[in-house]
């Protein structure tokens, strides 16, 4: 049963009641689930304070701790140690295990409390919430099933809250213009509000049904490949190749990389506008999210208006730049 000294020490670090936290090297602590257990349900000489902590990541710690209830506590020795659940160590938190005497207890309020603590593997990786367990045992029974201490308040749930944003992945732009003589569009993608960790998605290219949809191999080069964000990364640019027009000059296009390109002289059918589309999709790892701008539509322009746009390319770009 918790001691009304107990409860008016911890209410100190308490913001309110629905939120008691502990402010800790810039991480939040919190405890929670204090008090619920019956007193009958409890072991009578060990337990901990509180039963369920949560912690953020960036407090790279837990501090925990234990009461021993009773002066006279059979136990002369107790054994504190961590057990994985989804969270596993080492790489969420530090294996931690302790063996200590029932006079390494200090005397605060009415409670003979043991405080250690647990260390919080802060990473650049967004991850879920994640749980591991600190429970006391008997040392002297350590190989047998029952060296656990009896009771619900002999295992405590600690829950490592994260805080990392892994962003959200999205075209810079939705709609792109690529003259057919242009041999390739190159389209930018970005990563928004965050960037912590690395992250991946899919980029592929999807026919549009209709007379204008531009048609795989034909017009352009279909692609479905990953793309990488590395941790800080916010902008990754992706290629796709155009094809020269089929009739007509298919050689000369392809001679010279900058200007001199011979749009004059290919034939009327190729001036319509052709469309296909470009998808991000299947962002990993969880937590990262695709945006509403998922979707880029590239409009492969009919020679003849390469120059203009060329002009509407180098607007967007400069659009692009000023953002
Ligand atoms: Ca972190
Ligand atoms: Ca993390």
């Amino acid at each position: 049963m918790l001691q009304p000294a107990a409860l008016v020490e911890r209410s100190k670090y308490r913001r309110n009641k629905k939120d008691p936290s502990i402010r800790i090297e810039g991480g939040l602590q919190q405890e929670n689930e204090t008090g619920a257990i019956d007193a009958s349900e409890r072991n009578p000489d060990y337990g901990f304070k509180c039963v369920h902590y949560s912690v953020s990541e960036s407090a790279e710690k837990v501090e925990v701790v234990v009461v021993r209830k009773r002066v006279d506590a059979t136990l002369q020795k107790l054994g504190i140690r961590t057990r994985d659940d989804t969270a596993v160590a080492p790489k969420d938190y530090e294996r931690t295990e302790l063996i200590i005497d029932a006079q390494s207890f200090e005397k605060k309020g009415d409670l003979f409390q043991y405080t250690f603590i647990v260390k919080i593997v802060n990473d650049e990786e967004w991850n879920p919430d994640m749980d591991f367990f600190i429970e006391l045992f008997d040392p002297s029974q350590v190989g047998s099933e029952k060296d656990q201490l009896s009771g619900k308040d002999t295992k405590c749930k600690v829950t490592i809250l994260d805080e990392d944003k892994p962003g959200t992945i999205g075209f810079a732009e939705t709609e792109v213009r690529v003259a057919r003589s242009g041999k390739e569009v190159e389209l930018i993608v970005v990563r928004t509000d965050g960037s912590d960790g690395r992250i991946q998605c899919v980029i592929k290219t999807e026919m549009i049904a209709g007379t204008s949809g531009a048609k795989e191999f034909d017009h352009y080069l279909p692609i479905q490949s990953s793309l990488t964000f590395n941790h800080n990364d916010s902008e990754t640019r992706h290629k796709i190749t155009i094809m020269p027009a089929e009739d007509g000059d298919l050689g000369k296009g392809d001679n010279d990389d900058e200007g001199n390109l011979p749009e004059e002289e290919e034939s009327e059918e190729e001036e319509q506008d052709l469309v296909f589309k470009v998808k991000l999709e299947e962002p990993s790892p969880e937590g990262v999210k695709v945006g509403s701008n998922n979707l880029c539509f590239v409009t492969i322009v009919g020679s003849d208006e390469h120059a203009k746009e060329q002009e509407h390319r180098e607007k967007m770009l400069n659009f692009y730049l000023e953002q």
